[in-house]
């Protein structure tokens, strides 16, 4: 996250600088619609860019997986912008994607990490990620780099719109500038997440929960359980939870639940209860403090305190350490998982 920051924070910490992006930012700022196409784990950094920039610069986004969309008949019009995401820059169905929504007269971006790629090529513009070379075929820091790039994109977009003023940008740049020294705190924490997983590496479901923010969270931290360690896991927004995989909720069920100081708290709340009334087994990522849900949940993964803006990059943390040693204990590959590949090129 650091690398991301890398000279795109000015030294005064009063604005943000996306190179990459300067000479088409005007039309960005005008744009009627931003459609952000991913698949897999950059879907889910898709996913928090949409709330962040619809909460704060205004725009309209659509979200969609690259897969579906470039095998319908979507509607794109030449004032669109379209932003392709893409730790590998070689996935088949974003470079599709792409590629049709080039056509159609919109402006293409792109965020990467492999510079030179080929998504990276075909776009307009674009910002590369920097997260290094990932070396798990499970995107991880590919996912924090990418909610990074978005994050600085969705608090420039609202300061050039006119939707916050520069004091608000200071406070977010603030936040954002704290959050690699929190990742680190939460990584000194893994002894206690490797306790939790001993617990848990047996179970043949898992749920996780959430809501604004942190739904994107609890679709990523199912992923990641799935990908690496093959458990069946399932992510959900919270509030859906009562429309149909309440079903599942037995004592044998973990129910992974994101949360944060923020607007939703009391709902998750009533979320967690409504779990612990059918015997399932809460573990619950919460801010650090809150002693609100200590005594509710079975287990807690602390995070530090943030704006809940950007707790996605931190909550996600301690459930990809999660799922890292379940893999383990599973005897898992967790870097080659089977059936995955770093590009998925056909
Ligand atoms: C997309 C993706 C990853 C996933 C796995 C397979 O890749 O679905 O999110 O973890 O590696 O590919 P990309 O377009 O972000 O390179």
């Amino acid at each position: 996250i650091r690398d991301t920051y890398r000279g795109r924070i000015r030294k005064d910490q009063d604005d943000i600088v996306l190179g990459g992006l300067i000479d088409v930012f005007p039309k960005i700022v005008e744009a009627n619609r931003i459609i952000i196409l991913g698949c897999g784990t950059s879907w889910h950094a898709a996913l928090v860019a949409e709330y962040l920039i619809e909460e704060y610069a205004r725009v309209p986004v659509e979200v969609e997986y690259a897969s579906e969309f470039r095998y319908r008949k979507p509607i794109i019009n030449p004032g669109d912008v379209v932003i392709a995401i893409s730790q590998s820059g070689e996935t088949a169905d974003t470079l599709a994607a792409l590629k049709m929504a080039k056509e159609q007269g919109a402006l293409i971006l792109g965020i990467c990490n492999v510079v030179g790629s080929s998504i990276a090529r075909l776009t307009d513009a674009g910002v590369y990620t920097h997260a290094g070379a990932e070396i798990g075929v499970a995107s991880t820091k590919a996912f924090t780099a990418q909610v990074t790039v978005l994050t600085l994109f969705a608090f420039k977009l609202a300061k050039e719109r006119g939707k916050i003023d520069a004091d608000t940008l200071k406070m977010f740049i603030g936040e954002m500038l704290a959050i690699p020294g929190k990742v680190e705190s939460i990584l000194l924490k893994h002894p206690h997440i490797k306790a939790v997983a001993e617990k848990y590496k047996d179970a043949v479901n898992a749920l996780y929960l959430g809501r604004g923010y942190l739904f994107p969270v609890a679709l990523e931290g199912a992923l990641k359980l799935k990908e690496i360690s093959y458990m069946h896991a399932e992510g959900y927004a919270a509030g859906e939870m009562k429309h149909g995989p309440i079903a599942l909720v037995d004592d044998n069920l973990p129910v992974v639940v994101v949360s944060a100081k923020d607007d939703y708290y009391e709902k998750v709340v009533s979320n967690i209860q409504e779990v612990k009334a059918r015997k399932g087994n809460i573990i619950a990522v919460v801010a650090e403090g809150d002693n609100g849900l200590r005594s509710m949940a079975d287990d807690l993964f602390e995070v530090p305190e943030s704006h809940p803006a950007v707790a996605s990059l931190l909550t996600v943390v301690p459930l990809q350490l999660f799922a890292y040693y379940i893999a383990l204990m599973r005897g898992c590959d967790v870097d080659q998982p089977r059936n995955l590949a770093k590009s998925v090129t056909v």
